[in-house]
């Protein structure tokens, strides 16, 4: 029986790498630098993004897929940015896959695009193991959430390439200890990059920006052929591109 499990398992996941192969290529080919933001629910993620797209999409071509279980709240909020926003409702899936992105891309046309933003489904275990091609993998955690949840969470914090730290103006009410997440951070993922942000106040937002300019930039620059394995199983401390480049 426990076999059988892993077995159906092993397959979902090798079709999804294929999907997300599939979806890496097109990004690449469209020049589109896709964020793939996963969290626990309530980090803060739609939030942050509801900031991203209006700040970003001053300049940049920027669009955003959402993924829920149901409603389209998210999008709606989304949409206020005034980019071009989709919902994804996964009925009982606590995940995306690559399939679904797919799906949901159909008619946009991502040559016209600088950034996709990928909003996941709010949960810190599922979506760590389902590549969506993405460029940029981006774990948020909120300070309200506890310190120690890299090393509760190993999985979704080693497959990320970015600690962002969300809802820094209530730091000081929950005695946030920084130092104390950024070693759990580095003990997971040695060299991570992290962020602190607050989508209320705005701040950290312009250094979390640059970062993603620059991001584009080293991307669009590197020529190197796309890898045949799934970046998500990359080993720790891999990168998948340089912002210093
Ligand atoms: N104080 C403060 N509250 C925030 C901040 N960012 C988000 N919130 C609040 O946190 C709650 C959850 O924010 P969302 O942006 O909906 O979180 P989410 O990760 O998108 O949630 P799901 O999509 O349900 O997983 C809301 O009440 C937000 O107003 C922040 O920077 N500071
Ligand atoms: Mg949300």
């Amino acid at each position: 029986m426990t076999t059988r499990l892993v077995e159906v398992r092993q397959q979902i996941l090798k079709q999804n790498d294929v999907a997300a192969r599939g979806l890496r290529g097109r990004f690449r080919a469209a020049g589109v630098f896709v964020v793939n933001l996963v969290s626990s629910p309530g980090a803060g993620k739609t939030a942050f993004l509801e900031r991203i797209l209006t700040d970003l999409g001053r300049v940049y071509r920027v669009a955003a897929l959402v993924g829920d279980l149901a409603t389209d709240n998210d999008a709606k909020r989304l949409a206020r940015s005034g980019a071009p926003v989709r919902q994804i409702t996964t009925g009982t899936v606590c995940h995306l896959e690559a399939d679904m992105v797919s799906r949901s891309l159909e008619g946009w046309k991502l040559d016209e695009l600088d950034f996709l933003f990928i909003e996941n489904v709010g949960n810190l275990v599922c979506p760590a193991t389902f590549d969506l091609g993405e460029t940029l993998r981006l774990v948020l955690l909120s300070v309200t959430e506890g310190e120690d949840k890299p090393l509760k969470y190993p999985t979704i914090f080693s497959t990320a390439d970015v600690t962002v730290v969300t809802k820094i103006d209530l730091a000081a009410a929950v005695e946030f200890d920084a130092p104390a997440l950024c070693r759990n951070v580095q003990a997971v993922r040695p060299g991570m990059d992290l962020f602190e942000v607050s989508a209320k106040t705005g701040a950290g937002m312009n250094q979390w920006l640059d970062f993603l300019r620059l991001g584009l930039s080293a991307w669009r620059a590197d020529t190197r052929p796309i890898p045949l394995l799934p970046l998500v199983e990359s080993s720790p401390g891999a990168k998948r591109f340089q912002s210093s480049e």
